[in-house]
């Protein structure tokens, strides 16, 4: 049985803030902490300060309703929801696990937390990092009990229920996907299971903390490995003159053979991100997990040298290159570690001096592509202008050209949609 009526969510960002307003329509009263007040103050307004596929309305109801509030500051609450970023610091092998932000929510909970309070995180996080809370809230809190000290007898009760929701189907996977649930205790699990059970639809699986932080981070090192596989055979196609989007299509036709798709490279706030924490933890164990994030993040470089190569080819002194999409996947607005970003950044540093870049989910250039000296340009006149046209988002919009638009040009498709 749920014994929880109020929750606080620190942390108001992609997973938070639909994690908080799907509470908010199911009965729960909510309140949502982040340390940024724009984003504070646009969602008392009812407005998401990010695009996501039909949360503006449910936001928009819940506080509307009074069922949903942002504030700066924690406040009292039965549990506590911690949804904050856990970015990387570092490139390459030499990336790190950066929890400053995991481990400023149990100092900013500490003061309000008391006897019968569940605390939840959910970001991905290292193996490790839940009990890392719990050891922050022992040390402010010694008024209190917690599981590593007292077990079942804990007055607080804390578990990992790391989020598994795709950026630009959130609020349908934030209630239909299966949950993985680690308690510091048996009876930890089960609170948040009680607690999840009044949003989710999936299944629920209970385990320990550092079993699901790991499970998280597998499921993600699963499909950077996977990704990289097909990135590695693109990259065999290229040397053997093969067309690879044919090559994977004929190999997939095998009942037990499914391979993704090659791209310029895996971005996002996660998959490029969460192997390396799997690498910083067991280095030595870690080595396809390692050479997977390795061939994905060369991809922009091997991009670019294609470019190169057909520029060379046209013997044009100034080509313009038209440079479509550059968030991180199709049809979000989101630029986190974003491959296509890189490749322009590179097309810039090597010369390319006429780079019309076109993304429609963004009214201004990141300041890295304006310093090489590319422009946002709309579709239309970047594409009539263009000698080589460069897909590297395969948004709905450039999906759907008409074909004999790209003819007398030099194509460079990476997302193999044309
Ligand atoms: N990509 C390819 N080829 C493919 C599939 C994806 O190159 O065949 C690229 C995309 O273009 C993108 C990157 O990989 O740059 C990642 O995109 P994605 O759609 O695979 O995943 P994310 O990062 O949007 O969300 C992932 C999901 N994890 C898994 O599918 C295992 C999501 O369920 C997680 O909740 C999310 O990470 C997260 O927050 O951890």
């Amino acid at each position: 049985m749920n014994d929880i009526h109020r929750i606080a969510v620190i942390g108001l960002g992609y997973i938070g803030l639909p994690t908080a307003a799907v509470f908010a329509a199911n009965g729960i009263e909510v309140v949502g902490v982040d340390i940024n007040k724009a984003a504070v103050d646009s969602i008392n307004r009812g407005r998401p300060h990010f695009g996501e596929p039909n949360l503006n309305a449910l936001v928009r109801r819940v506080v509307e309703a009074g069922a949903l509030r942002a504030t700066l500051d924690a406040e009292p609450a039965d549990a506590f929801i911690i949804a904050v970023p856990t970015p990387i610091t570092g490139h390459g092998i030499a990336a790190r696990p950066d929890i400053s932000y995991v481990e400023a929510a149990p100092r900013e909970i500490a003061p309000v937390l008391a006897a019968g309070n569940l605390v939840i995180l959910e970001s991905t996080s290292p193996v490790g990092t839940t009990e890392r809370i719990a050891a922050i809230l022992a040390e402010l809190r010694p008024d209190l009990g917690f599981p590593q000290d007292r077990g079942d007898l804990a007055d607080v009760q804390i578990a990992h229920c790391p989020e598994r929701v795709l950026p630009g189907r959130i609020l349908e996977e934030v209630v239909n996907n299966a949950r993985v649930i680690g308690g510091m205790t048996r009876k930890c699990a089960q609170r948040a299971l009680a607690l999840y059970k009044v949003i989710v639809r999936g299944d629920c699986r209970l385990t320990t903390a550092r079993t699901a932080e790991l499970a998280k981070l597998s499921e993600n090192a699963f499909r950077d490995v996977n990704i990289a596989f097909a990135n590695e055979l693109a990259n065999i196609c290229d040397t053997l003159s093969i067309n690879v989007w044919e090559l994977i299509a004929m190999a997939n036709l095998h009942p037990r053979v499914n391979i993704l798709q090659p791209g310029p490279g895996v971005g996002g706030h996660c998959i490029a991100v969460d192997p390396w924490f799997i690498v910083a933890s067991a280095p030595e164990q870690a080595r396809l997990i390692t050479q997977a994030r390795l061939i994905n993040d060369a991809r922009p470089g091997q991009i670019r040298d294609q470019v190169r190569a057909a520029a060379a080819a046209i013997a044009i002194a100034r080509p313009v290159i038209a440079c479509l999409g550059l968030s991180y996947k199709r049809d979000v607005d989101d630029l986190r570690e974003s491959p296509a970003v890189d490749v322009v950044r590179l097309l810039g540093e090597a010369g390319f001096a006429d780079l019309a870049v076109v993304e429609p989910h963004i009214a201004r250039l990141p300041a890295e592509l304006a310093a090489v000296g590319a422009r946002l340009e709309d579709f239309d006149r970047a594409l009539a202008d263009a000698d080589i046209v460069l897909l590297l988002v395969d948004h709905m919009g450039f999906r759907q050209v008409d074909r004999g638009r790209l003819q007398g040009k030099i194509v460079i498709d990476t997302r193999g949609v044309w």
